[in-house]
Parts: C-alpha cells; sequence; structure tokens
C-alpha cells in the first residue's frame, strides 16, 4: 500500500470525514454556509471548490528544519478555507479576486500573471494566496504539465487560525490557497509534492521557511503528532500517550516573522550557514568547498561527528565547543576564515544581504548548539514515546524534553520574549510536566503538556495568574479567551471539498 504522503489530498463531500460528527462539524457547517452566500453576493456565482488546510502546533524541534532536521509537529483544528471559482476562458476579467469573510482584510486584486513579482515592500494579507499561484504554476511548469492560460479567480477565505501566534496561520493560508488553486484546475499532486512545493512558495513572502508546518498542514493524519523529515519529506505518525494532553496559550505579543525577518528568522537562518561554513573549513574543508557544500548545518554533522569520535563522544555538539568561539563573530573574523567577503558568499540570496546589512555580529556557537541538541531531542522525544516506560514517567520524560527545548530556544537561540517567559513560567508552576515556546517563537505561543485529568483546572489557573491582568487592560476580551488558550489533539491535514 502507498504511504499516505504519496496519495493525493482527499476530495470529500461532506464535513465529516474532517470535522468530525459533533459541534465541530456543525461550527465548519456554518463557515462554508457563510463562505457561499459571501461569495455569491461578491461575485454572482457559488464557488466551484473548496480546500482546508490546518494550522499546526509543534511539540518539539524548533527551528531545525531549515537546517535538514526532523521535527515532530501535530495539526490543530483551526483552519483556513478557501473557496475559489476559475473563471470561464469566455470572461473579460482575469484578474485574481481575494476577498476575506473578516471584514478587517480588503478585498487584494492581482494580475492573472503567475510570474508577477510580489511586491514585499508593501505587506498584503493577499500575497500569501499570490505565493500559493505562483508556486502552483513553477511547480506545474518544472513538471511539464499543461494547465491552461490563466482565466482569472474569484476567491474568499475564511481562516481561523490565530495569527502572528506560531501556530502556521501563513502556511494554512498558502496551502490552503495552493490547493484550491489545484483544485481549481482540476489536477491533484501527491501530498508529498504539494508539502514541498507550497515550502518554496511561501519563501515569495521573504522567510527563508524550513518546510515544517506545511508539510505538517498538508500531511497530518487526525489522531497522530507527525514525526517529519526533510530530503526527501516524509511524515510518520506517532502515536501520543492517551493520559496527557498539549494545551495552547498565547503570550499575547504577535510575532511578526515577515516584517522582522532580517533581525530574527532570516538572521538566525544565515548565522546557521556561517556556522556551518565555519565548522566545515575547521574541519578541512577548503574555503570554497565550505562555502559551496556547507549549505545547513546537517551538511558538516558527519565531519563534526567524526571529530566528536576522536574525543571519546559521537555528540557533533563536542566540535561546536571545541571550534567556535562563544563571543560573538564579526563579519571581519568570519571573513579571515572564509577567506571570502560574505556579500559574495550570500550574493544569490537578497533576504540574506538584508540580514548581513542589518547585523552587528554572529552568533556562531549559541545557535549551532542549539540546532545539533534540538534535533536530538526531537529523536528523545519519538523514542520516549514508543518506549515502554509507564505513562508517568513518559509524560515526566516527554515534559523534560520540552523544558530543554525551551531552555535551548530561550538561552541559545534568543528567540523568545518576555511575555513567553513569563507565560511558560505560570504554566510550570501550575502543574505543567514541560512548557516551552512553539513556532518562530519572538511572541506567538507556548504549548505545554498537562495530565489530562488536569486540564481545566491549568486553565483556569493561566486565565487568573496570566490572561486576567490583560483582560483588564483591554487587551483582550472575555469571551474571546477561548481563542488564545486551549487544549488540543492532533487533528486532520488538508482537503478539498466539493458538494
Ligand atoms: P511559524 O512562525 O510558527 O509559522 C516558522 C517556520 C517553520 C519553522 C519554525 C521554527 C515558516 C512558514 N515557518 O514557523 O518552518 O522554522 O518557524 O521552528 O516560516
Amino acid at each position: 500500500m502507498a504511504r499516505h504522503e504519496e496519495l493525493p489530498v482527499p476530495i470529500y463531500s461532506t464535513l465529516e470525514p474532517v470535522y468530525g460528527a459533533g459541534s465541530q462539524s456543525e461550527e465548519a457547517q456554518l463557515r462554508f454556509d457563510n463562505l457561499k452566500s459571501k461569495f455569491i453576493q461578491a461575485f454572482g456565482h457559488p464557488p466551484h471548490v473548496y480546500a482546508r488546510s490546518p494550522g499546526r502546533v509543534n511539540l518539539i524541534g524548533e527551528h531545525i528544519d531549515y537546517e535538514g532536521y526532523s521535527v515532530l509537529p501535530m495539526a490543530i483544528r483551526q483552519d483556513t478555507i478557501v473557496a475559489i471559482r476559475k473563471r470561464d476562458a469566455g470572461e473579460p476579467d482575469k484578474a485574481l479576486r481575494i476577498a476575506n469573510v473578516n471584514d478587517k482584510y480588503a478585498m487584494c486584486t492581482y494580475p492573472a500573471d503567475p510570474e508577477q513579482d510580489i511586491d514585499l515592500k508593501n505587506h498584503r494579507w493577499g500575497h500569501y494566496f499570490i505565493c500559493g499561484y505562483k508556486g502552483f504554476y513553477e511547480y506545474a511548469k518544472s513538471r511539464g504539465l499543461d494547465v491552461g492560460e490563466p482565466v482569472g479567480l474569484d476567491v474568499i477565505v475564511d481562516g481561523i487560525v490565530p495569527t502572528g501566534s506560531g501556530l502556521s496561520s501563513s502556511a494554512a493560508f498558502v496551502c490552503s490557497s495552493t490547493i484550491a488553486i489545484m483544485a481549481a484546475a482540476d489536477v491533484n499532486f501527491p501530498k508529498k509534492e504539494i508539502a514541498q512545493l507550497t515550502c518554496v512558495c511561501e519563501r515569495h513572502i521573504g522567510t527563508q521557511s524550513g518546510g515544517m508546518d506545511q508539510a505538517i498542514s498538508v500531511m497530518a493524519q487526525p489522531g497522530f503528532a507527525e514525526l517529519i523529515d526533510f530530503n526527501p519529506i516524509r511524515a510518520t505518525d506517532v502515536q501520543l500517550p492517551a493520559g496527557g494532553s498539549f494545551v495552547i496559550a498565547h503570550s499575547l505579543a504577535e510575532s511578526q516573522k515577515a516584517v522582522t525577518a532580517a533581525t530574527n528568522y532570516n538572521n538566525r537562518v544565515v548565522e546557521c550557514r556561517l556556522a556551518a561554513i565555519v565548522l566545515g573549513i575547521k574541519l578541512g574543508l577548503k574555503p570554497q568547498e565550505a562555502i559551496s557544500k556547507a549549505k545547513t548545518l546537517s551538511d558538516v554533522e558527519g565531519l563534526c561527528v567524526s571529530f566528536a569520535g576522536s574525543h571519546g563522544s559521537s555528540d557533533p555538539v563536542v566540535a561546536v565547543k571545541e571550534l567556535l568561539n562563544e563571543e560573538p563573530y564579526t563579519a571581519a573574523d568570519i571573513e579571515k576564515i572564509t577567506e571570502e567577503k560574505l556579500h559574495l558568499v550570500f550574493a544569490d540570496s537578497p533576504s540574506s544581504l538584508d540580514v548581513l546589512n542589518a547585523a552587528k555580529h554572529f552568533k556562531l556557537f549559541q545557535r549551532a548548539s542549539h540546532v545539533y541538541s534540538e534535533a536530538k531531542r526531537v529523536y528523545a522525544f519519538k523514542d520516549t514515546v514508543s518506549s515502554d516506560l509507564s505513562e508517568e514517567d513518559m509524560l515526566k520524560k516527554l515534559g523534560d524534553l520540552m523544558n530543554e527545548s525551551h531552555y535551548s530556544c530561550s538561552v541559545l537561540y534568543e528567540c523568545s520574549c518576555p511575555e513567553l517567559e513569563e507565560l511558560v513560567n505560570i504554566c510550570r508552576q501550575n502543574g505543567a510536566l514541560g512548557a516551552r515556546l512553539t513556532g518562530a517563537g519572538w511572541g506567538g505561543c507556548a504549548v505545554a503538556l498537562v495530565k489530562e485529568s488536569t486540564v481545566p483546572k491549568f486553565i483556569l489557573n493561566l486565565k487568573e495568574q496570566f490572561y486576567q491582568a490583560r483582560m483588564n487592560k483591554g487587551v483582550i476580551n472575555n469571551i474571546d479567551l477561548g481563542l488564545y488558550v486551549f487544549a488540543s489533539k492532533p487533528s486532520s491535514g488538508a482537503a478539498i471539498f466539493k458538494f
């Protein structure tokens, strides 16, 4: 039997296979009905087809997907639904009209040309749809598929993944858009190819995204977290212990990943690349060889492990400790080692050049230590889940790994923020077995592992100790609290609906 990621995106004519039979299905039905009537109101026709893709919470494995390492996320029930209609070839208007059920997002119009550039200096919410649009045509072209001339699209989006929260609202939007465009063109590709193409096309927004979010959003299976491997992309079901529950809590600090890319997200991608090059050179590669071969830390892991072997260990962090300086490096320090100007090393990546222009120094030791140690924790987490430990011991071990991951993100990778630190501490003080930031960080959500039986009390305590003061200040409303703190079970991946 084919692995499920080899299969195309499932097509359903009812909501139950994705939303279950209970209140979630009823809520979804209302959203689909609303989308349809808004569609007819806005465009004078019903949509041809709908696509949905979920957000995700990453349980462990932060900031390592773009370094080629496996991660362990699960899909959440919050998703983005895209309703779409392809214009008939005879219709004169060939534009892409992208509306939203939420009035906060005004309709965006773009030309139908799939080769258009995205105006990154003027960020608009519709740009994420265009990422999917460009991605679909790029993929079709690379495969030599004839998907016809662009004829214009009408689109309405309904997203309920909180934005800027580290729950991948952006990937939910890009994946549902790409799949809707694909379904409107009457084709369907294997899920793992869609995961790959959506990862690449989301980079049109300017972040050098790693691929975890798109992979889990497209390939998730209900009831399972997934171990996601890269190169090639692959998803392996991971059954979580029944006695534990993951509570997601928003720090209420918005993580603006695209806007802060040059100093935060992309900065770390560049620092990891520099760490890989410097390690490669210190471990015997010629500078030009290291520049061309060491794209990620996983590319030099083998060299680090051999070095560690000669020091009685198999841990690549041994090489990091011996060969990299703990003191931050200046560009000049690194250029002495690489024998090449950094602007030339990154000449083909404008977003990396933005990083170089904004950075004063580079913390190679800290970033590489995080990446190698976090990559190991992902496997330790997976091995713990499949071990024969008692449930009590298993949950404790998983919690410890989550706490270690948070420490590493906070201290070595510096992607936390004061609000996340406060929230993670409150989670732990209230009995979480482990708690950590999730997603890119610099704001957004924490995820806490809590015994199933204590979830209601745990959420109540967070409300009193973290959210109440913020509600008093009017940062959020009492009635919206459920959007910011909730327990989550692993949900389904992307789907197409034709009714
Ligand atoms: P968020 O910001 O949570 O969507 C981002 C990246 C991931 C991964 C995490 C950090 C995108 C679309 N996603 O996730 O690939 O690198 O940060 O682990 O850029």
